[in-house]
């Protein structure tokens, strides 16, 4: 098997990251610094913590550790750049010299003192910090989020979803690669302004967004949605700690469908999830991006992350 962190070494060096092919999926860990994420919030607050969680996670494969400091859950109150940068900083600096780290944030300073820090990634979920990826010298994730996350989720609405998010992509991709970036990564968003059925539409389009032949990300760990499909006895929503089974059964469903990487809390069954999947490249699927999966039929149970 090729080695995943020679391909992330050829990508810092300014290799095109859409000739690369051949490697097993890469898998991203997540890691909040976060009083109040909805998933591991409070557990990493104190650096300390989070720099063992993040060696824990490079122990289990991660190939990059995605550093945040402010949750962008739906409805999170937005926290102050002297206390996100508080946050992340130490944490960035104590984990960049074992594994590659991307930076999780909106705001361009934090971006930016974050690259300073050793990060070499801006995780972008407002797809506006490419210039200061461009300046650095960095790669950059371009994810669509429909409003912000204190707004996102209060009634999406789109003709086509699948279109629109991959449009909305593409275009900042171009413009991205215009201003200098040299690593462009696309992100459809998952949860951002969606509601169920845009999840599933989003996921059943991802070999069509691969197949443009910019890197796709995709990140789906422990969503709400999965929770709604993958309800209790009783029929609620299955709660945030039994979504292991939905969360790899997704990203292993990205996975096939040419994502090249996948961004989630449970590293080390995620990897050995990627190491089955393989090499693959989006050239291996068909054009039409399993397009008779798509979910224009299935009734939405709600609007949620
Ligand atoms: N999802 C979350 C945060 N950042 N970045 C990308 N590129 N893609 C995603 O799907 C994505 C993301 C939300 O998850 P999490 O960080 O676990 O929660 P919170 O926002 O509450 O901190």
């Amino acid at each position: 098997m090729v080695d995943a962190r020679a391909v992330l070494t050829a990508y810092s060096t300014g290799v095109d990251p859409r000739s690369e092919e051949g490697t097993r999926p890469l898998v991203m860990g997540v890691l909040n610094v976060t009083p109040d994420s909805f998933s591991d919030g409070g557990r990493y607050l104190h650096p300390t913590a989070a720099v063992e969680r993040g060696m824990q996670m490079i122990q289990e494969g991660a190939d990059v550790v995605d550093v945040g400091g402010e949750s962008s859950r739906p409805g999170a109150a937005p926290v102050p750049e002297d206390e996100e940068l508080r946050r992340v900083l130490p944490v960035i600096g104590a984990l960049a010299p074992h594994v590659r780290v991307s930076i999780d944030t909106m705001k361009p300073t934090v971006a930016l003192r974050a690259l300073e820090a050793g990060a070499t990634l801006v995780n972008d979920i407002s797809a506006t910090l490419w210039p200061i990826a461009a300046r650095m010298g960095a790669g950059w994730v371009a994810m669509h989020m429909a409003g912000t996350p204190a707004t996102m989720q209060v009634s999406p609405h789109y003709d086509d979803v699948v279109a629109e998010v991959h449009g909305f992509l593409l275009d900042r991709a171009s413009v991205a690669a215009e201003a200098g970036v040299r690593e462009v990564w696309l992100d459809p968003g998952i949860g951002f302004g969606k509601t169920l059925e845009h999840n599933l539409d989003l996921l059943a389009g991802l070999t069509e967004l691969a197949s443009h032949g910019w890197p796709v990300l995709v990140g789906t760990s422990r969503k709400s949605f999965l929770g709604a499909l993958s309800p209790e006895r009783d029929g609620s929503p299955a709660p945030v700690e039994s979504r292991l089974e939905a969360s790899l059964a997704t990203a292993t469903h990205a996975m096939l469908a040419g994502a090249r990487m996948v961004r989630v809390h449970d590293v080390a069954p995620t990897v050995h999830a990627a190491s089955l999947v393989g090499p693959r490249s989006p050239a291996d699927y068909p054009a039409d991006g399993g397009a008779s999966g798509s979910r224009k039929d299935a009734k939405p149970v709600g609007v949620d992350r």
